[in-house]
C-alpha cells in the first residue's frame, strides 16, 4: 500500500504502520499531513513479518528525502523503535489499540525506548497529533508549514471562543 499524496512532490514525511489493520487509525496521521499540504508517502511495513523490508526502510529513507518518519503498530509494537534505530530522522510513534488491553501493549511497547535512540510518542490512537508534530517539525525549516500550523492553532482558538460564547447565550 503506498499512497503518495501530491505526488508530483518527492515524499517529506513516511507514513508507516505494521499491518493494513491500523490504517483505521494511522490514516488520521495522513489527513492531517493532507490538510497541511505536506507530501508524504503510506507504506506497510511490518518489524516481525517483513524484517528485511524494515531494515531497508529505515536506513534508506533519508538518503531518499524523507524528513521524518511516523510509525504505527500495535501490540508487540516494535516498528518505531527499530525504525529509530536504523536511521537519524525523528521518529514519531503511534500505539495502535487492539481489542486486548486498549492499546497499553502498544503505547508502553512504543515509548520505552532505552536511552540513546529516541521515538516521540503520542497518545494511543493519536495519529492525528502524530501527523501534527511533524507538521511543527517540518515548520523550523519551512516557513510556509509553520504559518499554516499558527493558522490551525488561531482556529481552534476561535472554536473555543465560539463555545464560550454559545454557553453564555
Ligand atoms: C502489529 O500487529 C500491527 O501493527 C497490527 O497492529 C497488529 C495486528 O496485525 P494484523 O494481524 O491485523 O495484520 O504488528
Amino acid at each position: 500500500m503506498t499512497r503518495p499524496l501530491h505526488s508530483s512532490e518527492a515524499p517529506e514525511v513516511g507514513v508507516v504502520m505494521g499491518s493494513d489493520s491500523d490504517w483505521r487509525v494511522m490514516s488520521d496521521a495522513s489527513q492531517a499531513l493532507t490538510d497541511f499540504l505536506i507530501p508524504h508517502e503510506v507504506e506497510v511495513v511490518s518489524a516481525h513479518r517483513t524484517p528485511e523490508k524494515l531494515m531497508a526502510y529505515g536506513r534508506e529513507a533519508r538518503a531518499r528525502g524523507l524528513k521524518v518518519i511516523i510509525a504505527g503498530a500495535g501490540g508487540a509494537a516494535h516498528l518505531p523503535g527499530m525504525l529509530a534505530s536504523l536511521t537519524a530522522l525523528p521518529v514519531i510513534g503511534v500505539p495502535v489499540p487492539l481489542a486486548t488491553l486498549d492499546g497499553m501493549d502498544s503505547l508502553l511497547s512504543i515509548v520505552q525506548m532505552p536511552a540513546g535512540i529516541p521515538v516521540a510518542t503520542v497518545s494511543i490512537g493519536g495519529a492525528k497529533n502524530a501527523g501534527l508534530l511533524a507538521a511543527r517539525i517540518l515548520g523550523v525549516s519551512d516557513a510556509a508549514v509553520a504559518d499554516r500550523v499558527e493558522a490551525y492553532a488561531r482556529q481552534l482558538e476561535e472554536q473555543v471562543g465560539e463555545k464560550n460564547r454559545r454557553l453564555k447565550e
